[in-house]
């Protein structure tokens, strides 16, 4: 540790302590104190992340882009090091530092509010990203939200794997059997426009003030890229408006939340309204299913491929996060009706 922060030079961190922080699934983060000052460290999943240098590229041209006097929220991206570089390397692996920043971060919402201010953020995020150059913005993960292709790759794996439960095939046969979500998503990426987008709007990526009453940060900005407001919009809902988190196995409490619905989109809306094409709007309504679907074929996928990508806790994870997205997606599409009513009416006035 000592070697990495060594590498920084505006402190000098002669006395530090350090200990694991946050509940990130990818990359390992440490608390940072050293004196009065705190900072957070990240150690970058170069699996995960094969182009850091994108990643730098991306993050360097948003800050140089886009004016963050306009943003009502900080956007903490790497401090430099003493070469200049938002990355640094100590024996073949990456890290980086951060500011921290003072705050909170919650896995799941305990009011309505909650749900509006994180979607408001999203918003203005995505409406202050409308200047950013999104041709120059390089693809960190390549396909990464391509739901068409992630759907293909489960197929592949699938026909290579002998499934071992009846758990397993029944998973395996409904997001086979997305067949028309796949092609409504195919015709949405013909038509939608790509912005600037985080790709990862999940609740804990915000930084809540502690009385959880405004934003402060928006983080985890490793996935900045071009990419569809469809696709952010989406992940809140699937985030946000589940009644249980991600990780829970209480099957059958696991629903979509109408009313935590109503107040993403009134909060996200609030931000791109003015931006918004006609499909863009339409899109919003489909979003959560694309994004629900998306994690459900990826946590099977990395499940049946041995739990290479995800953290997990223990083996069966992986499946049991793919059932509980499965139970959300089947919920999201039952509602659909009451959803589109919503949608109509925030969206058509
Ligand atoms: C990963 O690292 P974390 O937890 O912020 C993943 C997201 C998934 C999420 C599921 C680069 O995000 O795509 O939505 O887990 N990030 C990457 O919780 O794959
Ligand atoms: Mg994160």
């Amino acid at each position: 540790m000592a070697e990495i922060l060594a590498k920084y030079t505006f402190n000098s961190f002669e006395t530090f302590e350090y200990s694991p922080f946050g509940s990130g699934l990818i990359h390992g983060t440490y608390l940072i104190e050293s004196g009065s000052s705190k900072y957070v460290l990240q150690e970058f999943n170069n699996t995960v992340f094969q182009f850091p240098e994108r990643i730098s590229h991306n993050q360097r041209l948003v800050k140089s882009q886009g004016n963050e006097t306009f943003l009502p929220f900080q956007l903490p991206l790497p401090l430099v090091n003493s070469e200049n570089n938002l990355i640094t390397s100590v024996n073949g692996r990456l890290f980086r530092l951060f500011d921290f920043v003072n705050g909170q971060t919650i896995q799941e919402i305990t009011d309505l509010n909650q749900a509006y201010i994180a979607a408001e953020a999203y918003g203005a995020f995505a409406e202050w990203g409308k200047n950013v150059e999104t041709s120059q913005l390089q693809e960190c993960i390549p396909d990464f939200h391509r739901l068409d292709l992630r759907f293909a790759r489960l197929q592949e794996v699938a026909n290579e794997k002998h499934l071992r439960s009846a758990e397993e095939r029944e998973i395996l046969d409904f997001y086979l059997g997305q067949k028309d979500l796949i092609n409504a998503y195919k015709r949405n990426q013909s038509v939608l426009p790509l912005r600037l987008t985080h790709n990862d709007t999940k609740i804990n990526n915000l930084i809540f003030s502690q009385d959880l009453s405004k934003v402060e940060a928006l983080i985890d900005l490793d996935t900045l890229m071009s990419g569809y407001l469809m696709y952010d919009f989406g992940d809140l809902v699937r985030t946000v408006a589940c009644s249980r988190a991600e990780t829970s196995q209480k099957w059958e409490k696991i629903r979509l939340e109408i009313t935590v619905f109503e107040q993403l989109l009134l909060g996200y809306w609030k931000g791109v309204k003015n931006l918004a094409s006609k499909e863009e709007t339409e899109s919003l309504l489909l979003a959560g299913e694309v994004m629900t679907c998306i994690m459900g074929l990826r946590f099977f996928t990395d499940h049946l491929q041995g739990n290479v990508y995800y953290k997990v806790a223990y083996p069966e994870q992986n499946l049991h996060r793919a059932k509980n997205q499965m139970l959300l997606l089947k919920s999201l599409q039952e509602k659909k009706p009451e959803l589109e009513q919503i949608w109509k009416s925030i969206t058509l006035t």
